[in-house]
């Protein structure tokens, strides 16, 4: 009696654990409206399967998407174990599962994923799920139990016999607990499951989508490891030595060892990517492992430099110079890392940044000992960067001089506004005359100041080399003038490296006339492209104000739709199509017409500012650049748009185009 009434007593603690966890999934999943803690339910899975990669027993991970919107993750590891759990009385398997934190406990091994991003492990699953299936392959055995909403539906029982290994747990997210977002999205999937693999070299991970009527199964494995993840991101980059340049160490602390991989290989592009892990988890805003690589990069290339004599004139490269260009991965394995949150974006823990650190300079020493030629290339290709920067900043202080960035007066074009508030203040960069004509008439003329520009600006990303030509721009020059904050992009200093030098001017975001920068173009290709150039000249010279949250995309309406003296606005085709619907429905008989907005000079003022200018009506879209991409994916989308490859470009800004959304 006492037995069972202690089991009872258990596992009513345990279902006040898992019932938490379906009061509050967003403190243990994260939000699940958004589709977030959706897809977290299949990482904490995954996860535990690559923890079985690490320790060594399993090469292959298959995820399945099933009909009934449940998904299974199969994987052949060790299998979860199943004896008896001496305090509980219940097997191991259960702990697990309705347990929250349990999984850590059972295991030694070093470096583990699982519990990854928050920590909760597979019971949170179990917790949120409407049903859950565990089968285990162990000892012989095939074992199975069933959950519903984290309930064991009786004990873990043996079913039959296996001669194999391994774990299947079959899901079904519970409805009650996700809303907008129920479906898992092939894409996120994808992308995740790639950057997995990419970083367990071998591991064999498959994702079959059994939803639609045609099963589709996508494989994902890498044998190259993140040497291969490295020519993926300088798949549309062109690189300067052919050879990914893949450096690997250890070094022994005092509970266990640090084990550093890294990838990387310099292209002609101007841009930087480096992505950095810890025990296979994204550190998004890097932390020690990136200070250690970047302090070791700008050694390594100097020391290099000065004693081959590849200098020239330059004094010295800076980090940014030796940087510029380069795509690195680096997966930092540490038994116990520290983070400066709980979201893991940055790695804090400082003994890795002199490892890695003495690791690359040895490492990337003797790959140029032995490979003199890519460290040429490499070097020269700094030495330019060098050059470049001080033209430019030549460049920037001649054009200051002159007057025409700060001082000189606003230009004649800019129609100001009244206010000098900043944080009333908004810009309206408007394409062409006409437009500005309009924008100008139907304005708030206390706080909204139009800028109209004269059909295409300068394309800047291919001026990068040449910068001078970017400042003698007129509509450059107009834009630099109306906006009074200068201009240039501040060099990222490291802590510890030299402050700016006393005369230098950059942009500062703080000086900004207007709190809100608005980007007003046509809604069609054109328009679309001149947008493009302006968020190039933004990105490239300007770039705070994106990363402050100052730039925005207005959002003029394509259609209006008309029955009698009643008219609608529509601003995508499908939104037109459902006006026509309840038009028609109201009124069946009755002439509906469809105008179709080519540009916004076809609108007058006060239809311009009811649609697209009023604050109390309009949609802007804010240009964010690390929401939801990163610095290197945004870097790379520019150089589609605007670098040199002409017909992928053109593919890409209609495909675009048409879109509401602006992937900056
Ligand atoms: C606890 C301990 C061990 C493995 C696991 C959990 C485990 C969990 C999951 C979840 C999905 N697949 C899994 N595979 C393993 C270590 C087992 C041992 O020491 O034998």
């Amino acid at each position: 009696m006492a037995e069972e009434s202690d089991y009872k007593a258990d596992s009513i603690q345990v279902l006040e654990g898992l019932e938490a966890v379906r009061k509050r999934p967003g403190m243990y999943l994260g939000d699940p409206h958004d589709g977030t803690a959706l897809h977290h339910c299949i990482w904490e899975v995954v996860d535990n399967a690559v923890d079985e990669h690490l320790a060594g027993y399993c090469d292959v991970v298959d995820i399945v998407l099933n009909k009934d919107g449940s998904i299974t993750i199969e994987d052949h590891g060790r299998g979860i174990p199943v004896g008896e759990h001496p305090e509980y009385g219940i097997s191991a398997a259960e702990v697990i599962m309705t347990k929250l934190h349990a999984g850590g406990k059972f295991d030694n091994s070093s470096y583990k994923v699982s519990g990854g991003l928050h920590g909760v492990g597979v019971s949170a699953v179990n917790a949120v799920s409407e049903w859950l299936r565990m089968q285990i392959e162990r000892d012989g055995k095939l074992y199975e139990q069933t959950y519903i909403r984290g309930e064991p539906q009786g004990r873990l029982e043996i079913v039959g016999d296996s001669d194999s290994t391994g774990t299947v747990i079959t899901f079904k997210p519970d409805l009650d607990i996700f809303t907008t977002i129920t479906e898992f999205d092939d894409e996120i999937l994808n992308t995740r499951v790639r950057e997995t693999a990419y970083l367990n070299a071998g591991l064999k991970i498959t994702i079959s989508d059994q939803r639609g009527k045609d099963t589709e199964t996508i494989e994902h494995q890498y044998d190259g490891g993140i040497s291969e993840f490295v020519k993926q991101l300088n798949e549309r980059r062109n690189p300067i030595h052919n050879d990914v340049i893949h450096i690997k160490g250890m070094r022994e602390i005092e509970d266990g060892e640090i084990h550093i991989d890294m990838a990387m290989q310099w292209s002609d592009s101007y841009n930087e990517v480096i992505q950095c892990y810890t025990n296979i988890i994204r550190n998004r805003d890097g932390g020690t492992h990136l200070s250690g690589l970047r302090s070791a990069l700008t050694g390594s290339l100097n020391r290099y430099a000065k004693s081959r004599n590849l200098l020239k004139k330059v004094d010295k490269l800076s980090g940014d110079d030796v940087r510029e260009g380069i795509a690195v991965v680096i997966s930092v394995k540490h038994p116990d890392p520290s983070f400066s949150s709980q979201t893991k974006n940055k790695l804090v823990s400082s003994e890795v940044a002199g490892i890695v650190e003495s690791i690359v300079n040895e490492k990337l020493g003797e790959h140029f000992e032995e490979n003199p030629n890519v460290a040429k290339l490499v070097i020269d290709k700094a030495v330019l960067a060098s050059k470049a920067r001080e033209a430019a900043r030549k460049a920037r202080e001649l054009t200051r001089r002159k007057g025409v960035l700060e001082g000189g007066g606003l230009p004649g074009k800019l129609a100001d506004c009244q206010s000098r508030n900043p944080e009333e203040c908004e810009i309206y960069i408007v394409e062409g005359d006409s437009a500005g004509g309009s924008a100008k008439t139907g304005r708030d003329r206390r706080t909204q100041a139009i800028l109209p520009l004269r059909g295409k600006i300068l394309n800047v990303e291919r001026q990068l080399k040449n910068q001078a030509k970017v400042y003698q721009n007129n509509e450059i020059q107009t834009m630099i003038k109306a906006l009074g904050a200068g201009v240039g992009n501040p060099p990222e200093l490291l802590e510890g490296e030299e402050s700016l030098a006393e005369s230098e001017t950059y942009f500062d975001v703080d000086k900004l006339r207007y709190g809100k920068i608005i980007i007003m173009t046509d809604a069609d290709v054109d328009g679309a492209h001149i947008r493009t150039l302006i968020l190039t000249f933004i990105w490239r010279f300007m770039r705070p104000a994106i990363e402050c949250g100052n730039v925005f995309i207005a959002q003029p309406p394509l259609y209006m739709v008309s029955r009698g003296r009643n008219s609608k606005y529509a601003y995508s085709d499908s939104e037109r199509d459902a006006i026509i619907d309840t038009f028609r429905s109201e009124k069946p008989d009755a002439k509906i017409g469809i105008q179709r907005y080519k540009g916004l000079g076809e609108m007058n003022p006060d239809q311009l500012w009811t649609t697209t200018m009023d604050p109390e009506n309009r949609t802007l879209l804010k240009v964010t650049a690390n929401d939801f991409t990163d610095e290197g994916e945004t870097s790379s989308l520019f150089e589609t748009l605007m670098g040199d490859d002409v017909p992928e470009r053109r593919a890409f800004i209609e495909m675009h185009a048409s879109e509401a959304d602006v992937d900056v």
